[in-house]
């Protein structure tokens, strides 16, 4: 905070910093000092009132202003901030970004690189050449519940991995205190004591004293009890870590910064409830120790000597400096040299204007005889859409290794695979037309079979509007049985940081991909997605819907900057296309989800409401002509473009008529359709009911 990371202002795009989640007290007692965040909030923290609470974890949702990146769900941080990384390079090559030597700083815990997310994208940073990229673990060697590798030393396995992956690994383990006995360590015997001992041990050296130190670290070997000898146990328990001794931390973020041609991971060992003494310190319950007892907290003041007296920290008051002292002042100038506040969360990106109706015009049209799926309408519009010179260069088409599933091949020639170093060899199809082109200019970003990293990278894209002021329009289409299920809490996570775009499940439902077998028939992505609240998710049936709610999507986010995100499935069905109906009502029913679609009028007897989404429209068709035909039933057909608008705002309007028992109750929209028909009334679409 007083050296290294640069803050966004109107000369320079600012570093960008993913805190370890439940570090997050931390950062609010800095800008309490630095006097961004008053007393009366500090109170508040946990409590997450509005206005005025201090959310848990970072949360940009809860707090806007201050926090770039929700981190606290573990691994995630580590994969977006690769993705983060990655997409930089990526607005830069494009050109779309001037190269400022940004970097991003993704801090995470020893235990946190268990999970598959932390760790399983590491090869991409080293292959990509992510130098801008610094990992920084801090290695307590705890997690919540013990050790994280009691019986062996998850340093040397962590670098090990990153080593073997091509990053610069920097470990940070001895504190300067160690230096003067390791300069006297000619034999080597002292290195040999440290590299047996395991975590586990050095666990237990950190929770007892010196005299336990003393008797079970150097007391192995005589040579080395004698090497402290002249050192009283104060002397040995002061022997500090690396990564709580500020110049070696320092030398290290340092040498990071200077590093090129690969990302950097700086290994600190540290000391799990540091400063926490018998309370909390070094133990298997540090993690979950939320309070500290008075006696607790005069001990945590005598060792770092705060100015309190006794019964200031009976009071529990906060300290803080006073403005002119040379501490705040110092803080603050650090602050003023590095550019600014952090973190601080900021967006100056121009809206996009929302292409024009004649892109969409062909959508509206009946396609005639010609049969085709909504995943190829959408791949045209999209197509049609590179047209539009304001959409063209922001769309980020993202493909975890489905283009050709999709109909997609003919984007690699169009605007080429992004690849930072270009294409090194012709390829294979160089002779056709689509062929698979790579180019450091590339617009698509192909994956390969990681809808994790897909994720991450669509989330870098949606963010883009405030992470690097300038708004991108990430789509990224995915088979949908392995979206939302797949990822879902990096959907989540998306929602949090509220990421702009499309999520394009393609070949989607149950019935429209009979033959691929049950792991590939999605029958509840839209329940996944429908409890994201800012998610707005759509299963249109005909191209005109499609084109209508993609639009809508294309206003609302980009044009409009609305915080909301967009889940859209597309089939694989082939079939004929109407006309847009001409009733002005229509486009307004397709976005809030449903609308007439066909009147059987014949017989003027009973009339039932037959209702269908996605795949199952077309059965509803043929229903109702069948009911008509065979049985002389007539019907109103609805097409539902989507049950979750439809359910969210009738729960939104119930909820104002309970809480507004005065004023006059609205009217839910599916009231506003259906409530003049005579039932029966029949509801399908290929999902689960909830
Ligand atoms: C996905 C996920 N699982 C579990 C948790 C709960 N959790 C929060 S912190 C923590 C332990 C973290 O240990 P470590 O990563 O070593 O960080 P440290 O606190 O030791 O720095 C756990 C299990 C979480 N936040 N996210
Ligand atoms: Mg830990």
């Amino acid at each position: 905070m007083n050296h290294f990371w640069r803050a966004k202002n109107n000369k320079f795009g600012g570093d960008l910093i993913y805190f370890q989640g439940h570090s997050a007290p931390g950062m609010y007692a800095r800008a309490y000092l630095e006097g961004r965040i008053t007393s009366k909030e500090l109170d508040s923290f946990r409590q997450e009132v509005n206005p005025g609470g201090l959310s848990s974890y970072p949360h940009p949702w809860l707090m806007p202003k201050f926090w770039q990146f929700p981190t606290v769900s573990m691994g995630l941080g580590p994969i977006m901030s690769i993705y983060q990384a990655r997409f930089t390079k990526y607005l830069i090559n494009r050109g779309l970004l001037k190269d400022e030597g940004r970097k991003i700083w993704c801090f995470i815990g020893d235990g946190e690189t268990d999970e598959p997310e932390s760790l399983g994208a590491i090869g991409l940073a080293a292959r990509e050449k992510l130098d801008n990229l610094i990992f920084v673990v801090n290695c307590n060697l705890q997690r919540l519940d013990g050790p994280v590798r009691g019986n062996g030393k998850i340093i040397q396995e962590l670098e090990g991995i990153f080593r073997g992956a091509g990053w610069n690994v920097i470990k940070v383990i001895w504190g300067s205190y160690w230096d003067t006995l390791l300069a006297k360590d000619k034999t080597g015997l002292l290195i040999k004591r440290m590299n047996e001992a395991v975590d586990g041990e050095y666990q237990a050296f950190k929770a007892k004293g010196g005299a336990f130190v003393r008797e079970k670290f150097f007391g192995k070997y005589p040579e080395l009890l004698n090497l402290v000898s002249q050192m009283t146990d104060k002397d040995i328990w002061r022997l500090n870590r690396g990564g709580h001794d500020p110049h070696k931390v320092y030398a290290a973020y340092h040498s990071a910064m200077q590093n090129t041609g690969t990302p950097t991971v700086i290994l600190a060992k540290t000391i799990k409830g540091y400063g926490m003494g018998k309370s909390g310190e070094s133990i298997n319950t540090t993690h979950q120790q939320k309070k500290l007892d008075e006696k607790d907290l005069l001990y945590y003041r005598d060792r770092f000597d705060v100015p309190l007296t006794d019964q200031q920290v009976k009071n529990i008051e906060y300290y803080k400096p006073p403005d002119n002292s040379p501490e705040i002042k110092y803080l603050k100038e650090c602050r003023i040299k590095l550019g600014g506040n952090l973190p601080e969360r900021s967006s100056f990106a121009k809206s996009i204007k929302t292409p024009s109706e004649d892109i969409f015009k062909a959508m509206k049209e009946s396609t005639g005889e010609k049969e085709m799926s909504t995943t190829m309408v959408l791949v045209r519009m999209l197509t049609s859409l590179l047209r539009d010179k304001n959409v063209a260069p922001r769309l980020v088409p993202i493909i975890p290794d489905e283009a050709r599933t999709f109909g997609m091949e003919g984007f690699f020639q169009k605007i080429g695979i992004y690849a930072h170093e270009g294409q090194k060899y012709e390829p294979v199809d160089s002779e056709q037309l689509s062929s698979y082109r790579e180019d450091v200019k590339g617009q698509v970003l192909e994956e390969g079979i990681n809808e994790a990293g897909a994720m991450s990278s669509w989330i870098a894209a949606g963010t883009s509007y405030t992470n690097h002021d300038i708004s991108m329009i990430p789509i990224y289409i995915f088979y949908s049985m392995f979206g939302f299920q797949r990822t879902g809490d990096l959907a989540w996570a998306a929602g949090d940081n509220q990421t702009r775009g499309f999520l394009i499940g393609a070949t989607a439902g149950r019935t429209t991909l009979a033959g691929e077998g049950l792991q590939h028939g999605d029958g509840h992505s839209h329940i996944l997605s429908s409890v994201i609240p800012n998610c707005k998710s759509y299963d249109p049936t005909f191209a005109y819907e499609l084109s209508t709610i993609f639009r809508e999507g294309l206003r609302r986010m980009h044009d409009k900057q609305e915080n909301i995100f967009y889940y859209i499935t597309t089939m694989n069905e082939n079939y004929t296309h109407p006309k847009m109906p001409k009733d002005k009502s229509v486009e307004k029913g397709i976005l809030k989800g449903m609308y007439l679609f066909k009147e059987y009028n014949k017989y003027k007897k009973t009339k039932i409401q037959l209702l269908g989404s996605g795949a199952i429209l077309r059965e509803m068709i043929k229903a109702a002509e069948i009911l008509q035909n065979e049985y002389h039933i007539d019907s109103n057909l609805w097409s539902v473009t989507s049950y979750n608008e439809l359910r969210k705002e009738a729960i939104e309007v119930e909820r104002y008529n309970l809480l507004n028992p005065d004023k006059r109750p609205k009217k839910t929209y599916i009231e506003e359709c259906l409530s003049s028909t005579e039932g029966p009334i029949v509801a399908a679409s290929d999902y689960m009911r909830l």
